[in-house]
């Protein structure tokens, strides 16, 4: 076995363990989802060594400002790349709706798990229990920072007011209980349930409400692309399904050329062999949007050449059928193109400067 860059341990029957090097955020949420994945490993793999290594990422640092106003492409993500490019660690969890469509160069993600529930969730006011988004009183304000939500819930709620709502998890609880600035709060309902804090959840919002996030729900192994041990280790992780349905949204968003700044939603489903994609664009007020539906076959017979690229918008699936990656990604890239024909890309420019002058 080469030594590369890795720690070895004998173990005394000549076979050699290596320590696994697991980076991740420091916050509570990163810490559970890291965690939660060295269980599977463990599981999987119980002669490996696990080490978990945590840094604070620019996301972590500026708390005060919206997400989509940093300007920072990968603002959780950076500093992790940077610690597994320098060979620091060996892999990094992330929730994938925060990795950017295309991956820079050297890295790819090694798996993607099965998907929690994508859809987003209510947190209320522990003064407005009972109430639901719909019979909160005029002028109530709701707290999110996502562009994507607050588009689509200022048209469906019109009553209802949005403001911007930063920091991790925790401090966004404290910051809805304690004060009365927030009737209420939107947040991913994956993120609540891996928190521990379902009971918090007074409303899950249905794709009539409110479409989810590209790649939202589902956790990410990121690795070096030409680490072929780590791939392959990792790669018992992927869920299928859930692999077919975020190269599908991942791709409708790399050809909006979206990122985490801009108001794109999509809605995803496998039945019987056929994927679903439903996509959507918004202007920031809602007022304007675009949304279209398409579906492909991700039949494992079917019979679509594979491209000579293994990766689909950043993910390595060796064991998920290549035809149906390929669909996927065409899928994804159909539908984008679709609503690019309809107007889309002016959609999203005046939706990108309005929220830069903000
Ligand atoms: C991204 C967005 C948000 C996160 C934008 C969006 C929410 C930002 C906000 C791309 N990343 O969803 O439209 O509300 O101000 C994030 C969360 C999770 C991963 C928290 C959340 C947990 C859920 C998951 C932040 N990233 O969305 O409530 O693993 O998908």
């Amino acid at each position: 076995m080469e030594e590369g860059p890795y720690k070895c341990v004998r173990d005394g029957n000549g076979t050699v363990n290596r320590v696994i090097r697991m980076g991740t955020r420091k916050s509570q949420l990163a810490r559970i989802q890291t965690d939660y994945v060295a269980e599977k490993l463990k599981t999987l793999y119980p002669d490996v060594h696990l080490e978990i290594v945590a840094m604070s990422t620019i996301g972590d640092k500026i708390l005060d400002t919206a997400l989509s106003k940093i300007g920072e492409k990968s603002l959780f993500t950076k500093e992790l790349e940077n610690a597994l490019e320098r060979n620091e660690v060996d892999l990094v969890v992330h929730s994938l709706k925060d990795l950017p469509t295309t991956l820079p160069n050297g890295f790819t993600i090694g798996a993607v798990l099965q998907r929690e529930s994508p859809h987003d969730a209510v947190v209320l006011h522990p003064k407005n229990s009972g109430l639901t988004l719909d019979t909160l009183p005029d002028g109530s304000v709701i707290g999110t920072s996502s562009l994507r939500r607050a588009a689509q819930l200022k048209k469906r709620f019109p009553h209802l007011e949005f403001k911007d709502i930063r920091g991790n998890l925790n401090t966004r609880l404290k910051k809805l209980d304690e004060k009365e600035d927030y009737a209420a709060i939107i947040l991913a309902a994956a993120g609540l349930k891996r928190m521990g804090w379902e009971a918090r959840v007074s409303q899950v919002l249905g794709p009539e409400d409110c479409m989810y996030a590209v790649g939202q729900g589902a956790l990410a192994v990121e690795v070096r692309a030409r680490d072929c041990d780590i791939l392959e280790m990792v790669s018992t992780l992927h869920h299928s399904e859930t692999v077919l349905r975020c190269i599908a949204e991942r791709a409708f968003l790399r050809r909006l050329e979206g990122g985490c700044s801009v108001p794109v939603a999509v809605n995803t489903e496998v039945k019987d062999s056929v994927l679903s994609l439903t996509g959507a664009v918004y202007s920031l007020d809602g007022a304007d949007s675009l949304k279209e539906a398409m579906e492909t076959s991700v039949d494992p017979g079917n019979k679509l050449v594979s491209a000579a690229d293994i990766q689909h918008v950043g993910v390595t699936a060796h064991n998920v059928p290549q035809c149906a990656q390929v669909a996927a990604e065409k899928l994804g890239v159909d539908l984008a193109d679709l609503l690019l024909s309809k107007g889309a890309m002016e959609i999203l420019t005046t939706a990108r400067k309005l929220n830069d002058a903000r």
